[in-house]
Parts: structure tokens; C-alpha cells; sequence
């Protein structure tokens, strides 16, 4: 039994990702709230003694720290035997949709809905460029689960959680009505959302929450 410490702010869905994948595994974890609203990973303390890369984030394992979310769901796939490939295939499908997933969906799906949503007077001209990147993302999403239950195979696995990240915080955030303008990835959520022990983003992100400007 390993001892989790996860460091985050409840709206980070990268946060999300590793908070959904330890409580679908059934592990507790001590969440350790960031001011990321306030700069503070930004400054020269937090990421000499957090994280050097400035991101959260950050997965404290029996002591150790780890950070990026894609190896740390592989890592947490292989500890507990759960959302992994069944073969070299499917292990190769997962590694594309988790590299798709951080440059492209969550990349831009995340800094969309976080200057949309919890920044006063974002530039339009940068939430226009970013909606367009991200209605594109969504689209190819959209396409491959029209042919499938799930992104990789015929089960759930960390490349799916992976991409719930951002998709499944309340609408009102991103704008986005995915059940309406994305029926495919609408009815694969509800897949995510029925399995055992799934929970909602807020519900296991506690904490003082940011200003919500939508
Ligand atoms: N690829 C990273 C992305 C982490 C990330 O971008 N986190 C956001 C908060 S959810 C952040 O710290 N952003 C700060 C920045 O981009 O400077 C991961 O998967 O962990």
C-alpha cells in the first residue's frame, strides 16, 4: 500500500486525471491545495521545492515526486493492474492518445476553458484561436468514438481517463454542451461516469475554488 499525496487546485483537470485514476484504483490520497490562482507555481520556491516545471500536477509516492500525468497513469496502470493494453497493440494505441491528448485536446482544452472561464476580460483574439484548435480536437475525438466504446480496445483505459480530464467538469466552464454538439463522446462520458467508484471532478478536488467569470 503506497502513500499518495496530490498536489492540485480543484479546477485543474490534469489534476482530475490523477485523482480519477487513484480513486477508480481505490486509493486514498492526501490532497495538498495550490493557490495556482495567486502565481505561486510561477515563483523560484515553489518550483525549487514542488516542481521544477512549474506545473501542476504533482504526485508524491511514498516520498517520491512525480510529475507529467502520462507516465504517472502508465505507472499507476501497471502498480495496480488497471485501465492498461491487453497487448503490444493496444499498448502502442494508448501511448498515441496519451501524446494526442497532452499536446492537443487537454493542451488547448485546458488553457481554453481556464482564460475563458476563470480570467477577467481574456483577449478575445486568443480564445477565438484556441476554440478553433479546440473544436477541431473535439471533432477528431468525436469521429474515432463513433466507432468505438472507448478509445482503445473495447475497455476503459488510462488514455481514456486521460481525455474525461477537461470534458468533464460542468459546462458553463468550456461553453462546450458535449452531450448536444458531441453525441459520441456525450455517450462515451457516460461510460466513464458509470464506472465503479467514478467521481466527479469537485467532489474529490476539495477546496477553495476560483473566481468563476461565466
Ligand atoms: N503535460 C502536463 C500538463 C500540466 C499542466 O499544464 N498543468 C497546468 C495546470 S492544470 C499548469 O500547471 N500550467 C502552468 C503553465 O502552463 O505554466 C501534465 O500532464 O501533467
Amino acid at each position: 500500500m503506497s502513500d499518495y499525496k496530490l498536489h492540485y487546485f480543484p479546477e485543474s483537470g490534469n489534476s482530475y486525471k490523477l485523482a480519477l485514476m487513484l480513486t477508480l484504483c481505490g486509493q486514498a490520497f492526501e490532497p495538498v491545495w495550490t493557490d495556482f490562482g495567486s502565481g505561486i507555481t510561477w515563483t523560484e520556491g515553489w518550483r525549487r521545492s514542488v516542481n521544477p516545471m512549474g506545473e501542476i500536477p504533482v504526485l508524491v509516492e511514498d516520498g517520491v515526486s512525480l510529475t507529467q500525468t502520462a507516465p504517472i497513469l502508465l505507472r499507476l496502470a501497471d502498480k495496480f493492474g488497471r485501465f492498461q493494453g491487453t497487448d503490444e497493440t493496444e499498448r502502442f494505441e494508448i501511448l498515441r492518445w496519451l501524446f494526442w491528448d497532452n499536446q492537443k485536446l487537454s493542451g488547448f482544452m485546458a488553457a481554453y476553458r481556464y482564460r475563458r472561464a476563470f480570467t477577467e476580460n481574456p483577449d478575445r483574439h486568443v480564445l477565438d484561436f484556441m476554440k478553433a484548435r479546440t473544436d477541431d480536437f473535439l471533432n477528431i475525438l468525436e469521429s474515432s468514438l463513433k466507432e468505438q466504446r472507448f478509445i482503445v480496445g473495447d475497455k476503459p483505459t488510462v488514455a481514456d481517463l486521460s481525455m474525461t480530464g477537461y470534458l468533464a467538469f460542468p459546462k458553463h466552464e468550456s461553453g462546450y454542451d458535449l452531450d448536444a454538439s458531441h453525441p459520441a463522446i456525450g455517450a462515451w462520458l457516460g461510460r466513464i461516469r458509470a464506472l465503479p467508484s467514478w467521481a466527479a471532478p469537485y467532489d474529490i478536488l476539495p477546496g477553495k475554488r476560483m473566481r468563476c467569470y461565466v
